[in-house]
């Protein structure tokens, strides 16, 4: 966590809110082509439920998922089926660029290889990290998995007018190399997590609340 990926996730998050607020306006948000699309209604397992009955969990539902960069920040997006909010825990994640060096042994894991980008939005109510919804990001590739810096911000929620809702998280491009420019994003998944894995690792639990195949690649521009 740095000072100064708070800021500018807030900065960034602010005008974010501003561009895309419109909900209901003439131009859609969401991108023609987003890089990753998941079929609604499949979300299931929270808490320490049976994965085996389903149970409708509109907000860690993703429908979306899509990249959009400026020349210095690159935001993760994901429509889901109703607006995240604090005490849901969930977490929204979008990941890529697959781990050469993985030994794909986590059962929570969607396919076979973890990726080396990962970007987050949580929304939970316990544990020690911030009480108000937050951006994550690392390059695990670049830093070592869990034991370099992660980068946090603040996330923007847009209610949208049929009840959906887009979360969308703003990360600097200077935190790896692999997001300049006309670098591509590889190997793109979106998954939503019971985010009280974060605290409670311990406990046996189900983690994976919804899940997306690698979808289409992104080029930063
Ligand atoms: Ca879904």
């Amino acid at each position: 966590m740095t000072r100064v990926g708070t800021v500018v996730g807030t900065v960034i998050g602010a005008m974010l809110l501003t561009l895309i607020a419109p909900a209901g306006a003439e131009r859609s948000p969401i991108p023609p082509r987003p890089n990753i699309t998941d079929i609604a209604g499949d979300a299931n397992g929270i808490h320490y439920s049976d994965v085996a009955t389903p149970v409708q969990i509109p907000e860690a539902d993703i429908i979306e998922a899509w990249f959009t960069n400026d020349h210095k920040t690159i935001t993760a997006h994901w429509h889901v089926s109703a607006a995240p909010e604090m005490g849901d825990s969930v977490q929204l994640v979008m990941d890529g660029n697959p781990d050469p060096n993985d030994d794909a042994t986590e059962v929570q894991r969607v396919s076979s290889k973890s990726r080396c980008l990962f970007f987050s939005v949580v929304f939970r109510t316990v544990g020690t990290v911030p009480d108000k919804p937050y951006t994550a990001f690392i390059d695990g590739c670049l830093y070592g998995e869990l034991g370099g810096p992660w980068f946090m911000g603040k996330p923007t929620v847009t209610q949208l007018g049929d009840g959906t809702a887009i979360v969308s998280g703003t990360f600097s491009r200077t935190l790896s190399p692999a997001l300049k420019t006309k670098r591509v994003i590889t190997g793109i998944r979106a998954r939503s997590w019971n985010a009280d894995w974060l605290n409670e690792q311990s406990r046996p639990m189900i983690r994976t609340l919804d899940a997306a195949p690698p979808g289409r690649d992104y080029k930063v521009r």
